[in-house]
């Protein structure tokens, strides 16, 4: 006989999702009152009588370095990248004499394209870096295998964004100017739109190799989008489909290195932030299509997206480092690609670091392990560290420091407004999504929920701020005035839920539904979240017994990575707990196609049913035609009138139940140079991708001997084992 405590509210079993979902058992968790407790203690230990974090431009403690290097900001696209032939190329002395003057590979001007892509030294806070060293990295998450274009991760934490380059670039765009803001090129190195701007032709990095020395062409971005994108038996990771780039897109080649697109509506610029990481990454044609249905008729789909596991080492790619080593739950090595595309402005090919090593430990190990000097970089993306993080810094002789980037992180709760069987709900999931598409109700969980606690739980001072929903407060397009913040008032809570009818008949402590409804039981919502880090647990905690305060009865079923993210994928969820790992709530030009359900598949938390019909609400419907109103324009007074009024709606209408908001950072070793001051953990994409890691170097003084596999390159990909190049 299961015990109460086995489904988190002691009320028994409740429906097919709960007993679908292996769910972390409650038992597993300290009460919320204990949980709570610690963190009070620890905001008790760590708020009082320390100075304000780092807001206050004061350093905390001297030691504590905020952050380093000259700070770059208002750059030009042109002064962070441009494509260049150089008078003269070089790369690390050991490859010169190891590996060309053996013949073993072409001398690095062959090895490079005509025009390199060449990072600009302005932009660089510490200058032009010098070769040599590693990177350590943790990621809580583990490698599927290679076929991204086929849906499978490399191991989340940066791994893909480290191997895949896209057409064109985002991460630091928060390094250049605002008036000048549009993506970057990368595979794409320049492009034109049709006078009618239906028609965008790009020009492709002409020259450039993956890392087995086979050239990269349209035919990649071709296959990719053709063969990956467009077949519908296909779902690229990150999500990248036909929607993506607007229905009925085209695209074509007009020769090895130029592709057009042509477009159903004028100068979708939109779409250029698209093709940055993650949604137009193309992999190597050549290794893939032989494994595709359409060329092997051997092989099913399934085949295709397993084609090339984990095991498999030196995956062709076009990244600066290349997997060579995998030792399934302990470490990923990856070495520096030969053939990478990329130099410095004085002709050195990238990357600096030779090496990248990734231990495959939890999600909270990351930033542990770079205050234990095991790991040299981590998103410091947990508020609960903070305050440890800080102490380690400020210790004498600390060998990492602590970077705040500006407030782009943020927790909200998401409900499902689907009422037309997204996710085949049953009869108590399709009541609770009634209540979710009623404002009343989702106004009544908002003002149930002590934000301002919530903060508190996780880091004392100013870190936290409540966020109501919507665009956050770091937003260019964030509107104060327009933003409806609901306080914390349980009553007022419990009178609008009696207002729909719900209140307690039974005297439980939980209001119950209409008696015609589920035969009058508790409302109770299941509130998905993932087990993963102390903050993603302890808000989930909160929100519950917030929820309870105001009557209403929520159940917790914790689901991990990439179970969670299959879950609300495929909408089985009443209510999800989100970390913001997506830009459009911040940026707005990135991913706008995200503020509002604007296809029938598109949105996270809205999608249609079986019968393909998309039951918008009314608000949504205002919020479509804003954000579609908002994409058309480039008038910067009309977009912030219309992001202005998308607010008001959002907000208003509690289209999703903000928790709070906060600033990421990072926490890096002292070794490592040249990562900009303020970089944000996300914004126009993970810090992974913002940071450039491929400029990171480490001085000559300050190199240590942590390379695994020091003087070696990757091996080839597709020939046997021992015809290797990998070792000198
Ligand atoms: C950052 C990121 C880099 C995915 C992933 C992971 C997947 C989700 C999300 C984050 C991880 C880290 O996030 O948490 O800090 O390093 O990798 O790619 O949560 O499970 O599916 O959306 O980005």
């Amino acid at each position: 006989m299961r015990t109460p405590q086995d489904y988190c509210d002691g009320a028994g079993p409740l429906n097919a999702i709960q007993a679908a979902a292996p769910m972390t058992r409650c038992e597993q968790l300290p009460p919320p009152w204990r949980i709570l407790g610690a963190a009070l203690i620890a905001l008790v230990i760590s708020g009082c009588g320390e100075s304000e974090p780092a807001r206050s431009a004061t350093p905390i403690a001297p030691s504590v370095e905020l952050d380093t290097g000259r700070p770059v900001r208002g750059v030009r696209p042109a002064d962070l990248v441009r494509f260049q032939a150089l008078p003269a190329y070089s790369e690390p002395d050991w490859v010169t004499r190891n590996f060309v003057a053996k013949g073993r590979l072409p001398p690095v001007q062959e090895r490079l394209p005509r025009e390199p892509l060449v990072f600009g030294s302005a932009a660089m806070p510490d200058g032009q870096g010098v070769y040599g060293d590693v990177l350590r990295q943790i990621t809580g998450g583990r490698p599927e295998g290679w076929n991204y274009s086929a849906g499978q991760s490399q191991g989340w934490g940066g791994v893909d964004i480290g191997t895949m380059e896209c057409l064109t670039r985002t991460g630091p765009l928060f390094l250049v100017d605002r008036e000048a803001l549009e993506p970057l090129p990368n595979l794409a190195k320049a492009w034109t739109w049709s006078r009618d701007g239906l028609q965008l032709t790009m020009d492709l990095v002409e020259g450039a190799k993956w890392s087995d020395g086979h050239p990269f062409t349209s035919d990649d971005v071709m296959f990719y989008w053709l063969d990956n994108v467009l077949d519908p038996n296909v779902s690229p990771l990150n999500g990248a489909s036909d929607d993506s780039f607007g229905p009925g897109t085209k695209l074509e080649a007009l020769g090895r290195y130029k592709i057009r697109w042509t477009f159903k509506r004028p100068f979708p610029r939109d779409y250029l932030y698209q093709m940055a990481y993650g949604k137009f990454c193309p992999g190597p044609a050549h290794v893939l299509r032989p494994q595709h249905p359409r060329y092997n008729r051997a092989n099913s789909y399934q085949d295709y997206k397993q084609a090339f596991p984990a095991s498999r080492m030196n995956f062709p790619t076009m990244g600066a480092w290349v997997v060579t080593e995998y030792r399934p739950d302990d470490i990923l090595i990856l070495r520096r690609n030969p053939y990478f595309w990329k130099v410095d402005a004085s002709g050195r090919q990238l990357p600096y670091l030779d090496e990248m090593q990734y231990r495959l430990l939890g999600w909270n190990d990351r930033d542990v392990q770079v205050i234990a000097g095991g790991s040299d970089l981590a998103n410091l993306e947990s508020p609960a560290s903070f305050v440890e993080a800080m102490r380690g810094a400020a210790k004498p002789g600390a060998g990492y420091r602590v970077a705040f980037g500006p407030r782009t992180s943020a927790y909200s709760v998401l409900m499902n407004l689907s009422g037309n069987g997204w996710g085949e709900p049953d009869t108590r999931g399709q009541a609770l999504r009634n209540l979710n598409r009623q404002q009343a109700f989702r106004q009544a969980i908002t003002m149930a929920m002590d934000r301002k606690s919530l903060g508190q739980t996780q880091v004392g001072g100013p870190f936290i701020k409540p966020y109501a929903g919507g665009l956050l407060a770091s937003s260019p397009f964030y509107d104060a005035q327009a933003t409806r913040m609901f306080d914390h008032n349980p009553s007022a809570a419990r009178a609008l839920l009696s207002s729909i009818g719900l209140v307690d008949r039974d005297g439980d402590g939980y209001v119950n539904y209409p008696p015609d409804v589920l035969k009058g039981e508790n409302v109770t919502a299941i509130l998905t979240a993932s087990p993963d880090t102390i903050t993603e647990r302890t808000l989930a905690e909160g929100v519950l017994l917030f929820a309870r305060d105001a009557g209403l009865r929520v159940v917790l079923r914790f689901a991990s990575g990439p179970q969670r993210d299959a879950l609300v994928a495929s909408g089985q969820f009443d209510w999800v707990l989100a970390r913001h790992d997506t830009t459009e709530l911040t940026t707005v030009v990135q991913g706008a196609d995200a503020l509002a359900p604007m296809g029938p598949y598109t949105h996270k938390f809205h999608r249609a049913g079986p019968n393909g019909d998309l039951d918008l609400l009314p608000y949504e419907s205002e919020m479509v035609r804003l954000t579609k109103a908002f994409i058309a324009t480039d008038n910067k007074a009309k977009r912030r009138q219309l992001m202005s009024r998308y607010q008001l709606v959002s907000t208003e209408q509690v289209n999703a139940v903000g928790l709070i908001q906060f600033p990421g950072g990072l926490l890096i070793n002292k070794r490592i140079a040249n990562v900009p001051p303020g970089t944000p953990t996300i914004m126009f994409n993970w810090e992974e991708y913002a940071l450039m890691r491929e400029r990171l170097f480490v001085p000559k003084a300050r190199q240590s001997r942590h390379e695994l596999r020091p003087g070696t390159l990757p091996g080839c990909f597709a020939c046997r084992p021992s015809a290797g190049r990998g070792k000198p």
